[in-house]
């Protein structure tokens, strides 16, 4: 068996091991993904007020910028799906499930730290490991599909074959020769356009094309005390923080089964926020990105009635 199996076996094995659900490497020598349409947007500074992904483009849009001598891209699957809202009272806006439980990023970057040790213990000290997760300047979900996990929807979210857009990405840039996946032959949305018709803004402007200034998450998780955050499309949805309607009404969510991780499962009074509630410590939750003010600022604003 060539090298570059045994070495993908035992890094495949480690990831399952640390708890995520499921792994894939693609070759970093064959170009980024999507780099033409992740450079239009750039251009069309579809990311509005998210600056920070024009000033790290030029990593997001070639990995061998961000590591020269990569070789492979590893991608790390974890699903978080944690249930449904159940009953909502007029009274209460809805929490994105992403933000139910404890935030991912430190759940990642704990497994991915010591995952790098272990490898590095394996195979040399001098082995290159770059982690990524959510900020690190990769394009995620492109690089997912090109392993041959799943594709990208017309949601733009990368659909697990097993478990739908319920997933959080994360992974390592390494100069490690593994053997890659198989990416789908084709995307798997055919000629469903629930996710297009269902959004409340209009932001998924054409297939797989999300423009991040009509995105309700941009304004109520990253931009929540930013004037902009009050433009009137944006009020009365229901959306306290994120918003799920491009994935509740994905026909791939069929397949979804509820995430086998604590820190994912829902929290008493996290899942739907009340006007006035009192929030308390918020550190380490998902909930801590738009902070108190925002928060608040996110109650009134998604439960503005409309007429
Ligand atoms: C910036 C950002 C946002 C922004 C902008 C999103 C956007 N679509 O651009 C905002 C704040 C709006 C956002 C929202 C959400 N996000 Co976000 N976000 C990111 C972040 C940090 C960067 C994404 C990025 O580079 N955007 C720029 C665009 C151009 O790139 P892209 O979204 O990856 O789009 C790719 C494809 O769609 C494709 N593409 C683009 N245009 C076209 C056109 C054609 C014709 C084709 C074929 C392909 C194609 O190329 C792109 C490059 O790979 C990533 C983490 C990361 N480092 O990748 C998380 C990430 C994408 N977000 C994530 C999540 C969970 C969400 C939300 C679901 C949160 C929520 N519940 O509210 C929503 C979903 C909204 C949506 N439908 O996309 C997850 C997605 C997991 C998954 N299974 O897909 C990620 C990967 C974070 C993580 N580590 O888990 N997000
Ligand atoms: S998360 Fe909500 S606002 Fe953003 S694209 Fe999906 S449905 Fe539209
Ligand atoms: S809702 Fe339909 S079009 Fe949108 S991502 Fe899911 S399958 Fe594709």
């Amino acid at each position: 068996m060539p090298d570059s199996f045994l070495k993908s076996r035992f890094i495949k094995d480690l990831s399952l091991s640390h708890g995520f659900d499921d792994v894939g490497v693609a070759c970093a020598r064959e170009g980024t993904p999507y780099q033409t349409e992740f450079l239009e947007a750039i251009t069309q500074k579809r990311y509005g007020p998210l600056d920070y992904l024009e000033k790290s483009a030029a990593s997001r849009a070639d990995v061998l910028h961000l590591m020269p001598t990569a070789q492979s891209v590893v991608t790390v699957v974890k699903n978080y799906y944690p249930g449904d809202h159940g009953q909502v009272a007029a009274d209460e806006a809805k929490v994105s499930r992403y933000a139910w439980g404890g935030d991912y990023h430190h759940w990642f970057r704990k497994r991915l730290r010591k995952m790098r040790l272990e490898i590095q213990n394996h195979f040399g000290d001098d082995v290159k490991i770059h982690i990524f997760n959510d900020t690190g300047p990769v394009l995620e979900r492109g690089w997912a599909e090109k392993a041959g996990l799943g594709f990208i929807g017309k949601n733009s979210m990368f659909i697990h074959r097993n478990f739908g857009t319920w997933t959080f990405l994360g992974g390592f840039v390494t100069d490690l020769k593994l053997a890659p996946g198989k990416p789908f032959a084709k995307q798997m949305c055919g000629t469903c356009t629930a996710c297009i018709d269902a959004c409340p803004t209009q932001a998924i402007i054409s297939p797989q094309k999300v423009d991040a200034r009509r995105c309700l998450t941009t304004w109520n998780v990253e931009r929540p005390l930013q004037e902009e955050a009050d433009q009137d499309f944006l009020q009365g949805h229901g959306w306290a923080v994120g918003c799920d309607i491009c994935q509740e009404v994905c026909p791939w969510n069929k397949f979804e089964k509820l995430t086998n991780e604590d820190r994912f499962k829902s929290r008493p009074g996290q899942t739907q926020l009340k006007v006035g509630q009192e929030l308390g410590d918020i550190r380490g939750t998902a909930l801590a990105r738009a902070g108190h003010e925002g928060l608040t600022r996110n109650v009134q604003r998604a439960l503005v009635k409309k007429y």
